[in-house]
């Protein structure tokens, strides 16, 4: 057919960034396969990739601003969006002053040049003020292996070499189903049973036997929380047995000895208990390690969203860098990507803490405050306190911890508005939502993901159907929205981006090694396209395989990547620690400040060792945080938001198959049917996260109709990694016992509606 086009980008959705290719006729999606000739991907592909067209389609999905009436949801222009919400926002900074406005950015955001603009929008906005998202997520991984590499982040974090390891020990990671997370991979199903199938070992340490344990040879039920111990008993051993080797690290690291010192205190035999892992299993654990031919250590979520986030994540890079596997194929090396996101910051060594948060004196990273700070930034009265929100692709009612503390806060805002195309849980709550096009309608690089990548890739995603002529793309709306702002009105959004553009420039060019080049050269030779497009194309020429500008001219421009639809493979993962150490020493601290002043903390729990019930996440296959719950391919088959429950528990409890449990902890109470599971670990119980979708005001019906439950209605938004800022969504301390009135009224009880003005 004459209007049969197949475009070529990768899946959106998750980090693995798998190709895809999509069949459009006469204007419409007519089907999304895996592209067998994308060269990371080779046609993988899971079921999320088909949300692509589904939520194209979503009748559900805005396609206009809309501002909430006392008589519901009106469509807007974009004119009077831009205008009322600058209006508005501009009004409440001059009443209260700066930090009235706060900015949270969600998950999306991740895939969406819309990041690229969210510094000029943080800047166009003062005050202390910015939430950091990754503090329910992966900030220990930011601070641990900044402080231990230098930092840039990503820049100098470590990447399990998976395709030539022969040995993963995973600790609180579960890449058969997330697809993996700051270690991009397409296949992580097929690439981990590679390991295998060459006759190399995987170990998984997790309180729950997940899909990628079941893959594994080897599987640890481990206690929430207890993975520090557990990896400075790794640490221990190591020394005790003499299985110490730097490998590459030799001569380049600072304080070896204290670390033996630390060590010293973490014998298996002390910490078996706490953990839950015999000391024998331990010692064995640290010698196959140690003794592989390569191996990599990889920790993700469960090694940071909990107790001990940052001596925790810190423990897995000890172990690597300890027993010769850093910077060494088979092991874990620092990507080198051909866009790379660290020549974009400021490339001075890492700092974190240099202030606190207003209320609770949480430690800012990043200029930003953690998360779960929200709630109490917005309800403490005092210079500094928060009186509107902008929220940038975030579902943060279901996604922060005590979602229903941070519901009161966000109703009782003088204004909030936000980036998002559907009106749900949290943006009903919204003044005004901005929608932006869907992935599909959109070009992406994706210039974050592939700075953590298994292997060095270029590619460039097309769109697959045109946005709508009217409809901005998430950066257009930051741009203009900055602007307004800065009260640069009589700028154009083309003249702002210029300004921004030069300034990057600027700083790229400084810490260049091209010869000679200059802002000027740079300015000139990206003139012809602007926004984001522009940063890429600059990010590319200047990096490792870049054309450095016409020096060498069979290096990289974004117009040659784009003449590879399918993608580039620049090659596996090489050694480059050298190249990208830039702590203050020039060395490999081991043992950071931050980690030693928090070591007595965890002694301390080890001697307190409790052993209480404890609510952990489940991550799965069809659903991707709360964001493609309204999408019916996902939905179907059996309710998944259950709460599995060891048989010991269920018997120990009275709970059973099927019926209700209720599940309450310190901030409140939800019930949820249980499902009874040997792959629970006794005294621990599972719930996913994203779920409890039937609340007045949402639109979503799909959703609505599987509503679920949301966990973060007893997750603690006072519960934080100390030593990090982290919000523990992993370990709540709960009880459970069967609810009397069964799974009748478990939405009541924590909803609420908006309040209207
Ligand atoms: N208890 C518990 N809580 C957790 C976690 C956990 O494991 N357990 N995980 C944490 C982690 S790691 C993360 S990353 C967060 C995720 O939590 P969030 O960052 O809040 O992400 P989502 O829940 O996916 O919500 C995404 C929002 O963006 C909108 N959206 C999606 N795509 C687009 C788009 O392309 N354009 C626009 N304009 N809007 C879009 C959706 O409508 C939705 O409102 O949750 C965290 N919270
Ligand atoms: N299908 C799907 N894929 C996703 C997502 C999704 O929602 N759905 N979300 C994406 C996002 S935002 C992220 S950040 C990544 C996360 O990627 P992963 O970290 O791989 O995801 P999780 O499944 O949350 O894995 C965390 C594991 O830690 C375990 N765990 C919990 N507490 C502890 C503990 O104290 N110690 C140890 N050792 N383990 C513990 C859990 O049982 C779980 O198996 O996934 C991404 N991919
Ligand atoms: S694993 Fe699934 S969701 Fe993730 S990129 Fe691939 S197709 Fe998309
Ligand atoms: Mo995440």
């Amino acid at each position: 057919m004459a209007d049969h086009v197949t475009a070529y980008r990768v899946c959106p959705f998750c980090e693995a960034t798998c190709g895809l290719a999509v069949e459009v006729e006469g204007g419409s999606i007519v089907s999304v396969r895996g592209d067998k000739k994308d060269p990371f991907s080779h046609g993988y592909i899971c079921p999320k990739a088909y949300a692509l067209k589904e939520l194209y389609e979503d009748p559900a999905r805005l396609r206009r601003p809309v501002r909430r009436t006392a008589t519901g949801w009106e469509e807007m222009s974009w004119d009077e969006a831009y205008r009322e919400v600058s209006a508005r926002l501009l009004e409440i900074r001059k009443r209260y002053g700066d930090g009235a406005v706060g900015i949270y950015t969600g998950n999306p955001m991740a895939h969406d040049f819309a990041l690229l603009y969210a510094d000029v929008l943080g800047r166009a906005v003062p005050g202390r003020t910015v939430f950091n998202s990754t503090a329910i997520d992966h900030l220990p991984k930011i601070i641990a292996t900044s402080l231990m590499f230098g930092g840039p982040w990503p820049a100098t974090q470590p990447v399990a070499d998976i395709d030539r390891t022969w040995h993963l020990l995973i600790v609180g990671a579960n890449p058969v189903v997330s697809h993996g997370s700051l270690m991009t991979m397409p296949d992580a199903p097929g690439r981990l049973k590679s390991v295998i199938n060459r006759g190399g070992k995987i170990v998984v340490v997790d309180p729950r036997r997940t899909e990628t344990a079941k893959i594994a040879s080897e599987h640890y039920f481990i206690r929430p929380a207890a993975d520090a111990a557990f990896l400075l008993a790794l640490v221990h051993t190591l020394f005790d047995e003499g299985l110490i080797k730097l490998g590459a690290a030799a001569g380049m690291v600072n304080g070896l000895e204290e670390i033996e010192a630390v060590g010293r205190e973490f014998a298996p035999e002390r910490v078996a208990d706490h953990c839950g892992i015999s000391a024998p299993a331990i010692r064995r654990i640290a010698r196959e390690f140690a003794g592989a031919e390569s191996a990599a250590c990889y920790g993700r979520l469960g090694t940071c969203v909990q107790e001990f986030g940052l001596l925790a994540t810190w423990g897995v890079d000890l172990l690597n860098v300890l027993t010769g596997n850093l910077d060494r194929p088979g092991g874990v090396m620092f990507t080198n990507a051909a866009a790379s996101m660290a020549i974009l910051s400021k490339g001075k060594p890492y700092e974190f803490g240099r202030w606190k948060s207003r209320v609770s004196g949480q430690p800012e990273a990043g200029g930003m405050v953690p998360c779960s700070t929200m709630a109490e930034e917005i309800l403490t009265p005092g210079k500094g306190q928060v009186h509107a929100m902008i929220l940038l692709m975030t579902n943060t009612l279901r996604s922060a911890a005590n979602s229903a503390e941070l519901e009161k806060a966000f109703s009782r805002l003088d204004f909030l508005v936000a980036l998002d195309f559907y009106i749900n849980e949290t943006t009903r709550y919204a003044h005004i939502i901005l929608p932006t096009p869907s992935p599909a309608e959109q070009p992406h690089y994706e210039f974050g993901l592939y700075n953590t990548a298994v292997r060095s890739i270029a590619k460039w995603s097309s769109s697959v159907v045109p946005a709508p002529n009217d409809s901005p793309s998430g950066w257009q709306i930051l741009l203009r929205l900055s602007r307004e702002l800065m009260g640069m009105s009589e700028k154009s959004d083309r003249e702002l981006d210029d300004e921004m553009f030069a300034q990057r420039a600027a700083g790229m060019v400084r810490r260049s090694n091209w010869k000679g080049l200059t802002v000027e050269e740079v300015v000139n030779k990206c003139a012809g396209a602007w926004g984001p497009e522009r940063t890429i194309d600059m990010l590319l020429r200047i990096g490792a395989f870049g054309d450095g500008f016409d020096r060498r001219p069979d290096g990289l421009t974004l117009a040659k990547v784009k003449a590879f639809p399918h993608g580039l493979d620049l090659g596996p993962l090489e050694p480059r620690l050298r190249e990208v150490l830039n702590t203050r020493s020039g060395m490999i601290e081991l043992l950071p400040k931050a980690m030693s002043n928090d070591v007595p903390r965890l002694q301390a729990a080890i001697s307190e060792s409790s052993h209480g019930m404890r609510l952990i996440g489940r991550r799965q296959l069809r659903s991707h945080n709360s964001a493609l719950h309204n999408l019916p391919a996902l939905m179907k088959g059996r309710e998944r938001c259950t709460l599995q429950v060891s048989p010991d528990d269920a018997g120990r409890l009275r709970l059973r198959n099927g019926e209700a449990a209720r599940v309450t902890s310190r901030v409140g109470s939800i019930v949820a049917p249980v499902e009874v599971t040997e792959d629970m670990m006794p005294g621990v119980v599972s719930l996913p996260h994203g779920w409890g979708h039937d609340v007045e005001g949402s639109a979503l019906t799909t959703a609505k109709a599987h509503p679920g439950v949301n966990i973060n209605f007893v997750t603690d938004n006072r519960a934080y990694d100390r030593a990090s800022g982290t919000a523990i969504v992993f370990g709540t301390p709960v009880t459970v016992e069967p609810a009397s009135n069964g799974l009748n009224g478990t939405v009541a009880e924590n909803a609420s509606s908006p309040r209207d003005e």
